[in-house]
């Protein structure tokens, strides 16, 4: 049912997408877009292992530079790998405002420095249905948000992409109300399984993965863990995110993965043939199923 009322939309765009895109980038509009991974960029000093990784095989580098959502770049799924290669992430900063103690405009050098980095290998579950392992690079959101000091009226945060349509060729469809905005309840934001992601297979973030910083919340559906952040906001109450906004019917504020909530029950792992059964919270259910311990699960999906 969920993927209907997506699909049409973003198919009554697409024409008109790939035709202002080729314009823009003069490319042949009727030439084949291939899919192109990203070259190998630089490589990330001391990344740690982390316990909290899944064992499963992670999908190549190849499935995950060169099949992504980032409709900033484009609706269909190789158009972000063409167009976001030359993307400026430096210099880059996160406005972080609202209910914190230490609003700035913080330099991602300064964010950076002092972390340590780790490798969490995280399944990753996209509403539309397929699925995939990712070794990120990153560390916990939680180091970020203590450094902030948000109040204690602050219960959400309130995260926006970039919003810069010259170097954006996708921003032209109106598939969504731009920037790209998404949220997370205070408890999920420190959660340690969340975490602000910098890297992949221990190298610098891709541009079409989301650099130079993105969220990685591997229990929710992929669409909650937005690219390119370029502000922090802690609010009282709960952010409206942009998929919310668009179909509210169908994508909600919390987007858990849940098998049992629409059209959700299998997955196709990239490269497999036969289909997997989605797992609650993605399987990180023994970690995060106390967070929502007496909810409604299908009410607060
Ligand atoms: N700004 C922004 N963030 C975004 C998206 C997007 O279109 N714009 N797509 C989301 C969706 S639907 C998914 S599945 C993941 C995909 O991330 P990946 O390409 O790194 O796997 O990014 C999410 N973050
Ligand atoms: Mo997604």
């Amino acid at each position: 049912m969920t993927e209907r009322v997506t699909d049409k939309a973003l198919y009554l765009n697409r024409r008109e997408f790939i035709a202002a895109a080729a314009a823009a980038f003069g490319v042949a509009a009727t030439s084949r877009l291939d899919a192109q991974p990203a070259v190998h960029g630089r490589r990330l000093e001391n990344v740690q292992k982390s316990p909290l990784s899944t064992d499963e095989r992670p999908n190549p580098w190849e499935h995950i530079t060169s099949y992504n959502n980032y409709y900033e770049f484009g609706i269909d799924k190789n158009l972000p790998a063409m167009f976001s290669k030359n993307f400026r992430t430096a210099p880059w900063t996160v406005a972080v405002s609202g209910e914190c103690g230490k609003p700035a405009a913080y330099h991602l050098e300064d964010i950076l420095s002092g972390q340590m980095f780790e490798e969490r290998i995280y399944r990753h579950r996209c509403v539309e249905g397929w699925s995939m392992v990712i070794p990120w690079v990153g560390f916990p959101l939680a180091n970020f948000i203590r450094r902030c000091e948000p109040t204690s009226r602050a219960k959400y945060l309130e995260f926006t992409t970039i919003n810069d349509a010259k170097q954006m060729p996708g921003m032209r469809s109106s598939v969504l109300r731009w920037p790209y905005v998404e949220g997370l309840r205070m408890d999920e934001a420190l959660h340690p399984l969340t975490i602000l992601s910098v890297g992949l297979y221990g190298e610098a973030l891709p541009n079409q993965n989301g650099a130079p910083l993105r969220l990685v919340v591997p229990w929710k559906y992929g669409f909650k863990s937005i690219k390119a952040i370029v502000r922090i906001r802690f609010t009282e109450k709960e952010p409206l995110n942009s998929w919310q906004e668009a179909a509210p019917s169908v994508y909600g504020f919390y987007s858990n993965v849940n098998p049992s909530v629409g059209d959700q029950g299998y997955e196709r792992r990239l490269g497999e043939f036969l289909k997997r059964k989605t797992l609650m919270f993605n399987g990180y259910g023994d970690q995060v199923a106390s967070l929502y311990a007496g909810m409604n699960l299908r009410k607060f999906f």
